[in-house]
């Protein structure tokens, strides 16, 4: 059986296993750097609103927390947005949704550009969501857990007045969220759809509507995840869920039930999604094509469902 695109990514036993993230500067309030300057002596980059450029692709579920995220606290002019194209070809992410194909501000074609640039050597996935320094061209992190929990933590000075309080001042509860819903649901579905051997598939599976089950339950009795308030990990749970029925439970096989048929986290999805900063980051149209198009290994026609109807996320 071939293991497809991730080869080295994927385990004897037929499991996936994510590759690390290779750039994981910080972009700080504490940075003792003066502005246009690089990172000082502890890694640090400087907070410099209108320096980065933030590169994502709107079909990736982990770029998209961080465009809910910028959106949410009102950072829309202190960081710019760069969008891909869905569609990865071999050279991999690429600017051509942007006039003559490239980014208008980074001048670049490619993501890998910004990532040679910064690593010749680099051989590993070129990933998005990525920061890249629009003075140097280079890649600042795309380490995207942290991404979102600095633009919460660092960017406090350029937040919209109002903005929400996406980390709980105690944060062991919501931590041991994420870890759950990041291993059973988030990376979760990729270990479903990218497992190459059908006990590794059935693992994954098993460990991902177990933990939906759990969240279901839990939100029985509460709007949100932690509960009446809005935090960093309905974020996180949002992305995941609202690719669900268009796209994990087809092409990944994640399909016990679809996300409709949980009462729970299907009325909570659609009350985020009807919040700004959700529904309208989302392209259900670039989702479908970027998974239906790019695994060919897992799709070989390339054929692009028609359903399901997104219409269901509103009326
Ligand atoms: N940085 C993480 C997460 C980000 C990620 O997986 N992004 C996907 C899109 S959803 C990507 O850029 N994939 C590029 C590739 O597979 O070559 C990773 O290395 O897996």
């Amino acid at each position: 059986m071939t293991p497809g695109q991730f080869v080295q990514e994927t385990s004897t036993a037929g499991e996936w296993k994510r590759q690390g993230n290779r750039f994981t500067g910080r972009i700080s309030r504490d940075s003792s750097s003066a502005p246009g300057e690089g990172p000082d002596d502890q890694g640090r980059w400087p907070v410099e609103p209108g320096r980065y450029r933030l590169v994502v692709s709107l079909a990736c579920p982990w770029a998209h927390r961080s465009v809910i995220v910028r959106r949410l606290l009102g950072l829309e002019d202190a960081i710019s947005l760069a969008i891909v194209d869905p569609i990865r070809d071999e050279r991999g992410w690429r600017f051509t949704l942007d006039p003559d194909g490239r980014d208008p501000v980074l001048g670049i074609s490619f993501l890998s550009e910004a990532y040679l640039r910064t690593d010749p050597a680099y051989d590993g996935r070129v990933t998005v969501p990525a920061i890249v320094d629009t003075l140097t061209g280079e890649v600042v992190t795309n380490d995207y857990p942290q991404i979102t929990l600095d633009l919460s933590t660092e960017w406090t000075d350029f937040h919209k007045p109002g903005a929400p309080q996406l980390i709980p001042a105690d944060r062991a509860e919501m931590d041991q969220l994420i870890d759950e819903i990041y291993r059973d649901v988030n990376n979760g579905v990729y270990r479903c759809g990218f497992a190459t051997s059908q006990e590794a598939y059935e693992e994954a599976y098993d460990a991902l509507f177990a933990r939906l089950d759990v969240l279901e339950e839990r939100l029985a009795d509460r709007e949100y995840l932690l509960g009446d308030t809005l935090r960093e990990v309905d974020i996180r749970l949002f992305t995941t869920l609202v690719r669900f029925d268009a796209v994990y439970h087809g092409h990944f096989k994640a399909n016990r039930q679809k996300l409709t048929e949980f009462p729970n986290l299907w009325a909570y999805a659609r009350r985020l999604y009807q919040l700004p900063g959700f529904g309208d980051t989302v392209d259900f149209d670039q989702i479908k094509r970027h998974y239906y198009v790019t695994h060919d290994n897992i799709n070989p026609t390339g054929i692009v469902p028609k359903g399901p109807d997104p219409r269901v996320w509103i009326s």
